[in-house]
Order: C-alpha cells, then sequence, then structure tokens
C-alpha cells in the first residue's frame, strides 16, 4: 500500500470542520462572533482532531447575506476583526496542524463593491462589463423570466443607465461577468494573493453557476464552466502542494462531479453534491414542504455517489452546513435518542469513502432552532420567502412549520459552548437568539464526559488517520431496500470495515447477508462495544457500531481494481 498521509493528497485522511464566524464565539461582547473568537477555539478544534476549518466569509461586506455578499475580497470585515486578526488565526492554526480553506465567493459581488459602484453610474465605466447588463426586453420589460433563488425576477432595473443588470441571489448580489477576462484575471490575483499568506485551499461558493449563458437561461452547469475551472487551476492553486480545494455544486451528478475531481481534469479535489439533501424535498414546494424521512431514498443516493466515484474523483462527505438543518434534528431524533442519534449518524458518514465536513456544533448535537415568530428569524431567504409564500396564500403557521424544519437559520443559532448566558457565546446581546437548550448541551458538558457526542466525533476523525481502509477502502452497501438499516462494508487488500446503523427509534432485527457477517474488533459503538456480526442482530434504537474484521476473516474480497 502507498503511503497515504503525504503529498498533495495529505488531506484525504483529515476530517474539515466548518465554522460560520457570526455564530461561533465573541470576543469583544458586540454579540456578532469574530476573529478573536475563533483563535481563542483552536485548543478545542484541535482536540476534536481535525485538520482543516473551512471558514465561512470574513471579508468585507454590509452583510446582506452574512457575508455572502462581498465588497471588498482583500479586506476583513470591520465586525469580524483586521487582517492582522487574522494572520494570527493562520499562524495560531498552523502551530496545530490545522489549515485554514476561505470561501470564495466570486459568482457575484456586493453591490457596495467597488466594481459595482463604479459599474452602474455609467454605460462607460471601465467596470461596466465585470456585470451582467441586458436591455429591457420589448414586451415585458424584463430581459427573461428568470427568478432569483431568494425569491422575485432576477433581473433589477438601473434607471441611472436605463438597463437590467442579473443576480442569481438577492439584488444587492450582482452577478460577475465570468466571461469577461479581465473579471477572471482580477479573481485569480486576489485568489493568490490569499494563497501566498498561507491558506490551505478554497470552498468554491455556487461555483457551478459561473459558466452561464443568462440568455439562453442555462445558469448552473453553464457551457464555460470547467474551462474556467481549469484555467483557475491553472493560474491559481495548480502547482501547490496540499491545497483543497471543494465546489458547491447543487447541480453535481455523479457524472459532472468526475469532470470536476477526476485526477486528470486538473479543476477541483472534490464537490458538494446535494442529492442526499434534495431527495427530501417536495417537488414543488421544495425544502418549505419537506417529504417524511425515507431511508431507502437516503441511501440509494449516498450509494450511488459511493460506487460513481470509486476509481476517481472524490466525495465530500457532509449532514450539513450553514444553510441546512441541524442533523441530528433532521436525521435523527433530537427529543428521544439526540446522543444515540447524533453518533448513529456519525457513524454511517464517517467510514464513507470521501472527506467528512463537520459543521460547527454538530460534534456536540446541536439541535433546530425552536423559533415560533418570524421575528426571530434574521436569514434573508427566510425572510423573502415567507412574504411571498404569505402573498400566495399560504398561512403563516405552515411556512414557519417548513422553516422550523428547513430554514437556515436553524444552523445559525450561536455555538453552545457553556452553560452560561447565551451558552457562552457573548456576553452581549446575539445578533440571532440562543437555542435555550444551551444549558444541557454544550460544549463544555460534552468536552468532559467521556460518553458523550464529542468524544464520538473525536474517536471517528482519530480513526481516519490511522487507518488507511478508512480512506481509501471500497465500499460496498447491503441490504439496500431496507428501510430502517443502513449497511455497508469497506475494504482495502486485508483490512475490512463493517458498518450498522439503526436509523429508527425502535428495536431492529436483520437477517444478515453472508458478506457483512464479521468477526474481529470494535472500532466504535454507541452502545457496548460490537466485534462480531452473526447471521441474525438485534440492533437497538439508533444503535451503530463499526467492526474491523480480523485478517483470516475478511469476508469477500472486492474485486481486482
Ligand atoms: O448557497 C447556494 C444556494 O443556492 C443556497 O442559497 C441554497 O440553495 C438555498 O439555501 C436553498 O434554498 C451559497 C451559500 O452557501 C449561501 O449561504 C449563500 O446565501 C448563497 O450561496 C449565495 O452566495
Ligand atoms: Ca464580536
Amino acid at each position: 500500500m502507498s503511503q497515504i498521509f503525504t503529498g498533495d493528497e495529505a488531506w484525504k485522511s483529515k476530517t474539515v470542520y466548518q465554522i460560520y464566524p457570526r455564530s461561533f464565539s465573541d470576543n469583544n461582547g458586540d454579540g456578532i462572533g469574530d476573529i478573536p473568537g475563533i483563535t481563542s477555539r483552536l485548543d478545542y478544534l484541535q482536540d476534536l482532531g481535525i485538520g482543516l476549518i473551512w471558514l465561512s466569509p470574513i471579508y468585507k461586506s454590509p452583510m446582506d447575506d452574512n457575508g455572502y455578499d462581498i465588497s471588498g475580497y482583500q479586506e476583513i470585515a470591520a465586525e469580524f476583526g483586521t487582517i492582522d486578526d487574522f494572520d494570527q488565526l493562520l499562524s495560531e492554526a498552523r502551530k496545530r496542524d490545522i489549515g485554514l480553506i476561505l470561501d470564495l465567493v466570486v459568482n457575484h459581488t456586493s453591490d457596495e463593491h467597488p466594481w459595482f459602484v463604479d459599474a452602474r453610474r455609467s454605460r462607460d465605466s471601465e467596470y461596466r462589463d465585470f456585470y451582467i447588463w441586458r436591455d429591457a426586453s420589448e414586451n415585458h420589460g424584463l430581459p427573461n423570466g428568470h427568478s432569483s433563488v431568494f425569491g422575485g425576477p432576477a433581473w433589477t432595473y438601473e434607471a441611472a443607465t436605463g438597463q437590467y443588470y442579473f443576480h442569481e441571489f438577492s439584488h444587492r448580489q450582482p452577478d460577475l461577468n465570468w466571461a469577461n477576462p479581465k473579471v477572471r484575471a482580477e479573481i485569480y490575483k486576489m485568489m493568490n494573493w490569499w494563497l501566498d499568506r498561507g491558506i490551505a485551499g478554497f470552498r468554491m461558493d455556487v461555483i457551478d453557476l459561473i459558466g452561464k449563458d443568462v440568455d439562453q437561461e442555462i445558469i448552473p452547469d453553464g457551457p464555460n464552466l470547467h474551462d474556467y475551472l481549469q484555467e483557475m487551476h491553472r493560474e491559481t492553486f495548480g502547482d501547490r502542494k496540499d491545497v483543497l480545494t471543494v465546489g458547491e455544486t447543487w447541480s453535481a451528478t455523479p457524472q459532472t462531479a468526475l469532470l470536476y475531481s477526476g485526477r486528470d481534469r486538473h479543476e477541483l479535489s472534490m464537490v458538494f453534491q446535494f442529492e442526499h439533501v434534495t431527495q427530501g424535498w417536495d417537488k414543488l414546494y421544495g425544502k418549505w414542504r419537506p417529504k417524511p424521512f425515507d431511508l431507502v431514498a437516503l441511501k440509494s443516493v449516498l450509494s450511488k455517489w459511493q460506487y460513481a466515484l470509486a476509481q476517481d474523483g472524490w466525495n465530500s462527505l457532509f449532514w450539513g452546513n450553514h444553510d441546512l438543518p441541524r442533523a441530528v434534528s433532521q436525521y435523527g431524533d433530537a427529543k428521544g435518542f439526540r446522543t444515540e442519534s447524533a453518533k448513529m449518524l456519525a457513524t454511517a458518514l464517517h467510514f464513507l469513502k470521501g472527506t467528512p465536513f463537520v459543521y460547527q456544533g454538530e460534534e456536540i448535537g446541536m439541535t433546530n432552532a425552536p423559533f415560533h415568530t418570524i421575528n426571530q428569524y434574521k436569514d434573508i431567504e427566510t425572510l423573502n420567502m415567507y412574504r411571498l409564500h404569505l402573498e400566495a396564500g399560504l398561512s403563516s403557521e405552515d411556512f414557519i412549520a417548513g422553516a422550523n424544519r428547513n430554514g437556515r437559520d436553524n444552523a445559525r443559532t450561536p455555538m453552545q459552548w457553556s452553560a452560561a448566558p447565551n451558552g457562552g457565546f457573548t456576553t452581549g446581546t446575539p445578533w440571532i437568539e440562543s437555542n435555550p437548550n444551551f444549558s444541557e448541551i454544550n460544549a463544555e458538558v460534552s468536552v468532559s464526559d467521556d460518553t458523550s457526542i464529542w468524544n464520538y466525533y473525536r474517536r471517528l476523525i482519530g480513526l481516519r488517520k490511522e487507518l488507511p481502509v478508512m480512506v481509501h477502502g471500497v465500499y460496498r452497501a447491503f441490504l439496500d431496500g431496507h428501510d430502517k438499516i443502513f449497511a455497508y462494508s469497506r475494504t482495502l487488500g486485508s483490512e475490512r470495515i463493517c458498518v450498522m446503523a439503526n436509523f429508527t427509534a425502535h428495536s431492529v432485527s436483520v437477517d444478515v447477508p453472508d458478506n457483512l457477517q464479521t468477526h474481529g474488533r470494535s472500532l466504535i459503538a454507541n452502545y457496548e462495544p460490537v466485534d462480531t456480526i452473526g447471521r441474525e442482530i438485534t440492533l437497538r434504537p439508533y444503535e451503530a457500531f463499526a467492526v474491523l474484521a480480523s485478517s483470516e476473516n475478511r469476508g469477500d474480497n472486492p474485486p481486482a481494481s
């Protein structure tokens, strides 16, 4: 077996931790998380064992979309700190062998970015062509009927210059014109500036949109997408070792994932795909009317991706992020079996092939926000959609029920550090209400309890660094049609791991297929250790475990590749 922990793929055995700076740790009492706050928590992250941090945007921004609207790519938002604070974070992280991945938001800027401020001034502005302008159409005014993700048309009229500009998100997030080589050159320069500072990579916001053709209304997966990504690779991170790049691509399929992350493609390390997320959404109303949980559908998506990227490409693995509900609320049982189900979900995900991403608070089993009035929500998407759904005749209660399940603020309530007021996130008034369950659910309690969710994550993250089979093993799923149990194995040479997870609050007895039967040693379990999977087994509510087969009993071998 080749050495797996060196070279330009060192990130394959690492676990990434996502920080949403606004909600992580407030160091100066203004109620907003900040960079010094993050630096003060690095020991916590080092103890957890993570190798990389993905920082949601920290740049200068009017915060219309909490920093995903950037007005200065090489400046730090004043409320988050200074560039010195950033350098301090970078060097303190490096001391702990933790790399920083920045959020690259280059599909659009803020309307306060100097480029747009100048562009909107006059058709002759040297920055006019940095954005996407179209004349009014003869009949209905708007250049076409394309809608913005946050509601309303994707076109806004500028009376001063008599044209519309395109914005896939809020009207305060005008899309950059990637067809303009000057735009691309500016972005590559900016990326290199951050890379030279010592960052470990980029998470690329809605990167599947940059090759768009607005006139044909081909927005995701547009005709120029892969050319631009190959150019970006060449011009920026291509020659740098140990840089991780992950594209946020809601449109990705297993086929396009191989284009982004295939080894001879020279584009990205991996992408975030969202099929396992959207399979749970209503066809018509989307995430605001989620469907009942369906394990068979979820497993079929996860397995499809595992198989498709088995030989080439690389998967990212995640249950949550800053746009999604809390994992334990969405896929587990946050009320009856919070600890068991949070550990079960961690087990099911971390033994898959790919790079795991842990969203802040997931490691202590934080839950969705118990908001009951619209005034408690802060998210631009939720607030816009509330207005639009009510205009369309939906009741406020129905909308709030959907937002409770799937709204983005579920992930954005302050990180719960301790039982102190506001969970120790701030000494002031937090910008968004804390989840009142911080007195029971918090990092202090979780770190000090050996049986906690946190210590369970710590063991899982550690196992990935020790076991090549966890990083490179071939995936095989079992019991595909079973609607309560997720079961799979990973095999590498003579090593084999068998994983079983009960996704229900009931005991479930299963007849175990021959090739899943195992005897060996318990790697991890959320009840008692399990070292044998016999012909029949009963899993208790949300029980999950992984068994490392002893080499004389490793079951089937995958076909040689
Ligand atoms: O998200 C992309 C995006 O499309 C989300 O808004 C998501 O689709 C939506 O929540 C589904 O209803 C990225 C960022 O992760 C998000 O926070 C930003 O708001 C968005 O891009 C714009 O930059
Ligand atoms: Ca602060």
